[in-house]
């Protein structure tokens, strides 16, 4: 079981690899060459993700991966631009942001690793945690209802919002294709099994 300490070692069989790799097989299958895209994440268990594949990068804080990856596009519209982030980072703390970039637009691809807990700081209850689970902060059963991510976005009049899970490898390579190629915001949510800390 991973320390918490860092986000450069993960658990052994930890399911993020499986949505890098099929992040990368998507952009290798669309033809976009790494100096054509950069991709931006924030702390997470794969807050490092964004550099272990021979794209542009930057690993930027909890709460910042949607507004640089916004800047990036703006700075050069000719560049693919995506946004990795986390269920606790991105419906959590600061949902704000995603919202406010389905509201406008923004020409970028937003994935979400969706493990359904805070994992990185080891184990505690999410906005997506079901109601059933038991987590850290949480030993009995959670409380409240989670949140729908799909829902959220379309209320905030996302274009694209689509649901994946990294068991279904070819699937979720399809639909991240499908998302970089849209053209205005478009979010991925990808269900994501985390040995470690999600027993439901
Ligand atoms: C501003 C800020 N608040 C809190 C933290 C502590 N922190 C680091 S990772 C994390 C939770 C991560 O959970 P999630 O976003 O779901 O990513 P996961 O580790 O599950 O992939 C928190 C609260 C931080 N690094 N920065
Ligand atoms: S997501 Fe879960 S399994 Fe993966 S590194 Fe984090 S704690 Fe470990
Ligand atoms: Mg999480």
């Amino acid at each position: 079981m991973r320390s918490g300490l860092t986000n450069i070692q993960r658990c052994p069989g930890c399911w993020d690899t499986l949505i890098i790799m099929a992040i990368k097989n998507a952009f290798k299958e669309l033809g976009i060459e790494s100096h054509q895209r950069v991709v931006v994440s924030g702390v997470g268990c794969a807050g490092k993700a964004s550099q272990y594949i021979d794209w542009y990068a930057a690993e930027t804080l909890h709460w910042r991966a949607i507004p640089f990856a916004v800047w990036t596009k703006m700075a050069n519209p000719e560049l693919t631009v995506m946004a990795m982030w986390w269920d606790g980072d991105g419906y959590g703390i600061w949902l704000g942001h995603f919202l406010h970039a389905c509201k406008r637009d923004d020409d970028i691809t937003y994935i979400v690793f969706n493990n359904e807990n805070y994992a990185l700081t080891t184990g505690q209850s999410s906005p997506t945690t079901p109601v059933w689970a038991k987590t850290k902060t949480a030993p009995n059963w959670n409380t409240s209802l989670p949140m729908d991510p799909i829902a959220l976005a379309l209320t905030a009049w996302a274009k694209f919002a689509r649901k994946a899970d990294s068991a279904k490898f070819a699937e979720l390579k399809e639909i991240i294709k499908e998302a970089i190629q849209h053209k205005g915001f478009s979010l991925v949510d990808v269900t994501q099994a985390c040995p470690s800390f999600k027993r439901w």
